[in-house]
């Protein structure tokens, strides 16, 4: 069979020639494919006698085959060679340097929310969040502030236009409003912080139209201002990295909150350098108080059967008193010096068991 060993050294020869994967499958296409050379040999097989069928049959399989081996033979090695280029064209050298030009920071701002949220989270609170555009239920009259509170005027509180029905929503004056959703939403035992931006409208040396906020809240049967209190030393002595600070409550009002207290620290003022901790002054950190009743009835919760604590704390005052930054409008003035200077480098990620701050 001439005719037969010629096509076969051809299909080999194609084979053999073929250098990529796609030239591999055009010559497996014109010879084992519907209309290939081999596939065109088995249709004359049909012309012949029994007798001729079953020998030229036999070697026409076995080109077949030896051609399929071929094939097989000749993909795996271009598969080969395609997975080693893949490989030498990706490599990554991970001894090299970090690209120099990666050299952002994180705001102060960031770091210290992140910072409070660690601490919190390990003390068993959770991150509740709500939306920045609030209704005057849940920002003001669940939190037992009276219609004629000065807080509820046009001058203290961003509102926005009037609605058809006479209603008007309002960027958020605290972040209280997520609690209030946070006791609508769930039964107690309640434990939760809410960090976030506030809005007022304010601005002069120590006010800006928008601030940051943490505030917290536990609910539950028996709950009272010691654990508010404990709460609070754990915090500021894990926040400020010292061994003991001093924690004082100061009484004071909140519409929310009954009775209510200014939470003061330690600190001394030697040489004009502040140092949290023990000494002979004092420094506010923020407010709280127990739970009004009126608050917890707003919220479907019988003052009766629950109490608890809230606390909230300004996150610019927080970082401005452990990073040494002495003017709040700095944070929001964009100033790529002012950020390489108090800013964090970003894989420094604040984690209890790593240091907060290294
Ligand atoms: C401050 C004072 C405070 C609260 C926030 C609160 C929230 C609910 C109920 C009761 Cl839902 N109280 N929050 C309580 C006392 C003080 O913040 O000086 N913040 C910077």
């Amino acid at each position: 069979m001439d005719e037969l060993d010629k096509i076969r050294a051809e299909a080999l020869a194609l084979v053999a020639q073929a250098a990529s994967l796609e030239a591999l499958e055009a010559a497996r296409v014109a010879t084992l494919g519907k209309k290939g050379s081999i596939s065109g040999l088995m249709a004359s097989l049909g012309k012949m006698s029994p007798e001729e069928r079953k020998t030229a049959g036999a070697a026409l399989n076995a080109v077949k085959d030896q051609v399929a081996e071929a094939i097989a033979a000749a993909k795996a090695g271009q598969e080969a060679k395609a997975l080693e280029e893949k490989l030498a064209r990706e490599r990554v050298d991970v001894t090299l340097p970090v690209r120099p030009e990666a050299s952002g920071r994180i705001h102060p701002i960031s770091q210290v929310m992140d910072e409070m949220i660690a601490i919190f989270a390990q003390m068993g609170f959770e991150v509740a969040e709500g939306p920045d555009i609030e209704d005057d239920f849940h920002n003001f009259t669940a939190l037992n502030i009276p219609a004629e509170h000065p807080a509820r005027q046009m001058h203290d509180t961003f509102y926005f236009g009037e609605k058809a029905d006479g209603t008007r929503h309002l960027l958020r004056t605290h972040t209280s409003p997520v609690q209030i959703r946070t006791m609508l939403a769930n039964k107690p035992p309640i434990r939760i912080i809410a960090p976030g931006r506030t809005y007022r409208c304010d601005s002069d040396m120590t006010h800006t139209p928008m601030f940051h906020q943490i505030e917290g809240l536990v609910i539950d049967k028996t709950t009272h201002m010691g654990h508010l209190k404990g709460c609070l030393m754990e915090f500021v002595t894990t926040f400020f990295e010292v061994d003991e600070v001093p924690v004082r409550f100061r009484p004071s009002f909140f519409p929310f909150t009954e009775p209510s207290a200014e939470v003061d620290i330690g600190c001394s003022r030697e040489g004009g350098e502040l140092k949290i901790g023990k000494g002979s002054g004092w420094l506010e950190i923020g407010g709280s108080g127990m739970v009004h009743p009126n608050v917890l009835r707003a919220c479907g919760l019988d003052p009766d059967e629950y109490q608890g604590f809230a606390f909230g704390m300004g996150v610019e005052r927080m970082a401005m008193l452990k990073y040494g930054i002495p003017d709040l409008r700095t944070f929001f003035d964009s100033d790529l010096r002012w950020l390489k200077h108090y800013g964090f480098v970003p894989l420094d990620v604040p984690t209890l068991s790593g240091g907060l701050t290294r």
